[in-house]
């Protein structure tokens, strides 16, 4: 898989049609093949960074995942939640084409060693990107298929030594009213917060995102870095991500704070637990015209039940 890097004078995300996609597809795939055995022969498989000017990032194919057909691009860039750029479904494509997501500044500290401020590009440095094809369903009953492209957000936490205390992870969007118009109105409270219990974030399924098909993540999708936590209800994703703190106590998160009856900390993908004003056991493939059954943490039961073994699903939801 390849990532492409927009240049000025491309199209925007949104515009791309499948169609051009599967067409710039094949025509790197020789790339992508070279570059990838260049990647294994270095051994340490470290991916190419995102950086501007740099045209493409090897992304080698990851072994999780569904092979149920991807979301069309159209619609994964067009039918967003992104509360910072409106909350209409179709907002953040419109509202967020401005937006500079470089240069970026991530904060890591808290419960860490080396706690300390990075340059997103830095910060990507030694990581091998990977391809990995996730459901996201949303509280609200829909759900799209998306191949995103990132890396296991273990993988970047173990660098900065969590200390014995951490037991929780805290992530921050970032607040700028003048760069985010959602955030000039209190409809929730800024900045947009959300939180993992360790074991969760350290879990190999849990990714942070900066990219999905073939391109760098779209705005409206959550540009620059994202996370994407395939068994929880899509909110738990949070987006354009500026801090990450290591905690001893479970983080208080926004959603939970704008309603706490009907939003929990874990917010696991369960259609056994309703909403209290809709039920959770269907969802409505975006593109689709049929509602199809949801799947118990959304189908990924096999590889994170044990996370909750003995936990009360009702109480803890
Ligand atoms: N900062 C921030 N992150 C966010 C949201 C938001 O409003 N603000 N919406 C969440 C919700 S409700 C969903 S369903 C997903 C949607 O992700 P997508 O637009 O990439 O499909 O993003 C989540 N992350
Ligand atoms: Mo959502």
């Amino acid at each position: 898989m390849l990532i492409r890097t927009p240049r000025r004078g491309d199209p925007e995300p949104s515009e791309i049609t499948p169609e051009k996609l599967y067409r710039d597809r094949r025509r790197f795939i020789g790339a992508s093949l070279a570059s990838g055995m260049m990647a294994l022969a270095g051994g340490g498989g470290a991916a190419p960074l995102p950086q501007p000017g740099a045209r493409f990032v090897q992304v080698p194919r990851g072994a999780f995942g569904t092979d149920e057909t991807p979301t069309p691009l159209e619609k994964v860039t067009r039918y967003n939640n992104f509360y910072e750029f409106g909350t209409g479904k179709g907002d953040p494509a419109v509202r967020a084409r401005d937006f500079q997501p470089r240069p970026w500044t991530v904060t890591i500290d808290g419960e860490v060693e080396r706690p300390g401020s990075f340059d997103l590009e830095d910060l990507l440095k030694p990581h091998a990107f990977e391809e990995r094809i996730y459901r996201l369903r949303c509280v609200e009953g829909w759900s799209m298929v998306i191949p995103w492209i990132g890396f296991p957000l273990g993988n970047l936490l173990k660098r900065f030594h969590p200390t014995s205390r951490a037991r929780y992870v805290e992530f921050t969007t970032l607040h700028d009213p003048r760069r985010m118009p959602g955030q000039r109105r209190g409809i929730l409270d800024w900045p947009y917060v959300e939180g993992l219990r360790m074991d969760e974030a350290m879990h190999p399924l849990t990714i942070l995102a900066v990219g999905l098909y073939d391109e760098l993540l779209p705005n409206q999708n959550g540009a620059p870095l994202r996370l994407v936590v395939p068994w929880k209800y899509g909110f738990k994703s949070i987006k354009s991500i500026v801090r990450i703190r290591l905690v001893e106590r479970q983080p208080e998160t926004t959603w939970h704070k704008a309603a706490p009856e009907e939003y929990g900390f874990y917010s696991n993908v369960n259609p056994e637990v309703d909403h209290p004003r809709w039920s959770q056991r269907k969802e409505r493939r975006i593109g689709e015209l049929f509602k199809r059954p949801t799947l118990m943490f959304n189908g990924y039961a096999d590889q994170v039940a044990h996370l909750y073994a003995g936990m009360d699903l009702r109480k803890y939801f």
